[in-house]
């Protein structure tokens, strides 16, 4: 078949030398680090929003992007283009996964019905493409924030006619997610947030969240879909304030709603940069609570307040999500998806191939760093030392319950003045700078 993009070629790790842009100078994925491959530890993902159907537009300008698809008017051709387009990237860059919202790989229809028959005349498309391909599903979803019927919300909607049609919509998207052998199935609450608490009984729009989570987990084991299930935490954006604001807010959501145990989160950087945290906490909180199942890889820009979705290139953020990674065992079924998009500016097919190059690269690098970081317990061991007083004496007192208000009073009484001991931050910094 003829290739949709000739001008990027099969990309091969040529070390850090090369000054080739359409080479990897650190992914190496047949190179071990430790027991596993770079491709093992890494599991990288194609994002097909982004890099398929992805254009270039902003609220202030048209699409700038130029794809092979551009001259092609008939939607389900554009689909079938774009699938194709997305196999033949993802093999040659060496990207094992990809994932994908219903409505990115098929147009929506006049109705349900004909919107599923577009769904399924891809998929079928998709399970042709996997017998010549190693390219796999890491997770699907479904779009339940773009068109208009959801402009309240999905399951949060106060029109319980939306919460039938997104029910409709995820019933689908499983059913879709499994043909595929999906490893996962996401929920990034789109709208499930409000604008304002002036028209909004939010206690009932989170109950209803909860219920419709609960109606997705016992239809994925009434088809025997064993992918897992993943909330993507996000602060805004769309909406004001989206329920799924932070690791935080989820896991308590989870708990609150009976739902731990079928949920782990999809944690991604730039969401958790706009909740206020760096994506290390983010993925601490996840990782300390057992819920750490994925990762959206992308970067934020510091001076803009909204999902900016970069390509990750910060070799600080790639090093320190790799070393929770690492530290929580990897991901499991999970993997890092860049939901990330080239700038406006760089609207060549090149650039696009690029662009996953220099976010493959930075994560490769991260990983090394990390490893090298863990393997000499160059952190870990300052942070037990700083914790030393609680394995014995008076910490393990306090932890093992035998000391009460009364008793610690006495204690503080017959104490000498005390002299913390330093934290030590720059030290630490300059430690992990010699490091990266
Ligand atoms: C948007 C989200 C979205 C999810 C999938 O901000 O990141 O792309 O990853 O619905
Ligand atoms: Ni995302
Ligand atoms: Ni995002």
């Amino acid at each position: 078949m003829d290739e949709l993009f000739p001008e990027v070629p099969l990309v091969k790790y040529e070390g850090k030398g090369s000054d080739n842009p359409l080479a990897f100078k650190r992914y190496d994925p047949d190179r071990k680090i430790g027991d596993r491959t770079m491709r093992e530890h890494l599991r990288f993902s194609m994002a097909f929003w982004h890099s398929m159907t992805g254009a270039g537009r902003d609220p202030f300008g048209e699409p700038t992007m130029r794809r092979p698809w551009d001259r092609t008017s008939d939607p389900m051709e554009v689909a079938r283009q774009r699938m194709r387009g997305m196999f033949e990237l993802t093999e040659k860059l060496s990207i094992p996964f990809f994932c994908f919202h219903d409505r990115d790989i098929a147009p929506e229809g006049a109705s349900l019905r004909e919107s599923n028959a577009n769904l399924d005349a891809i998929v079928s498309l998709v399970r042709d493409l996997f017998k010549t391909s190693p390219t796999r599903l890491l997770w699907g979803t479904a779009n339940l924030f773009s068109h208009p019927r959801y402009m309240h919300g999905a399951a949060t909607s106060p029109d319980p006619r939306v919460f039938a049609h997104a029910a409709a919509q995820v019933k689908k998207a499983l059913e879709v997610t499994k043909e595929l052998g999906g490893q996962n199935y996401v929920f990034w609450g789109g709208r499930e947030g409000y604008e304002t608490l002036l028209n909004t009984d939010m206690k009932l729009e989170l109950e209803n969240l909860g219920r419709f989570l609960h109606m997705a987990v016992d239809y994925a084991k009434a088809i025997g879909f064993d992918g897992q299930f993943l909330i993507e935490p996000k602060p805004m954006e769309p909406t004001k304030h989206q329920y799924d604001a932070d690791s935080a807010a989820c896991f308590a959501f989870l708990q609150e709603s009976g739902l731990t145990g079928s949920f782990k989160l999809n944690i991604e950087t730039n969401h958790a940069t706009l909740a206020g945290h760096t994506m290390q906490h983010e993925l601490r909180y996840a990782r300390d609570h057992g819920i750490l199942g994925s990762v959206d890889a992308n970067q934020g820009d510091e001076l803009l307040g909204w999902d900016t979705d970069q390509f990750p290139t910060n070799l600080y953020n790639t090093t320190l999500v790799m070393y929770e990674v690492l530290s929580n065992g990897g991901l499991g079924r999970g993997g890092l998806n860049f939901d990330a998009k080239p700038r406006r500016g760089s609207w060549t097919s090149t650039d696009l191939a690029v662009s996953h190059i220099a976010g493959m690269d930075a994560f490769a690098r991260g990983l090394e760093t990390a490893w090298a970081l863990i393997s000499d317990r160059a952190l870990s061991k300052r942070v037990e030392a700083r914790y030393a007083g609680w394995n014995a004496g008076l910490g393990a007192a306090i932890r093992s319950g035998t000391e009460g208000f009364a008793g610690l009073e006495k204690i503080a009484m017959a104490q000498a003045p005390i002299d913390p001991e330093p934290g030590r931050q720059e030290e630490l910094e300059a430690l992990l700078n010699r490091y990266i």
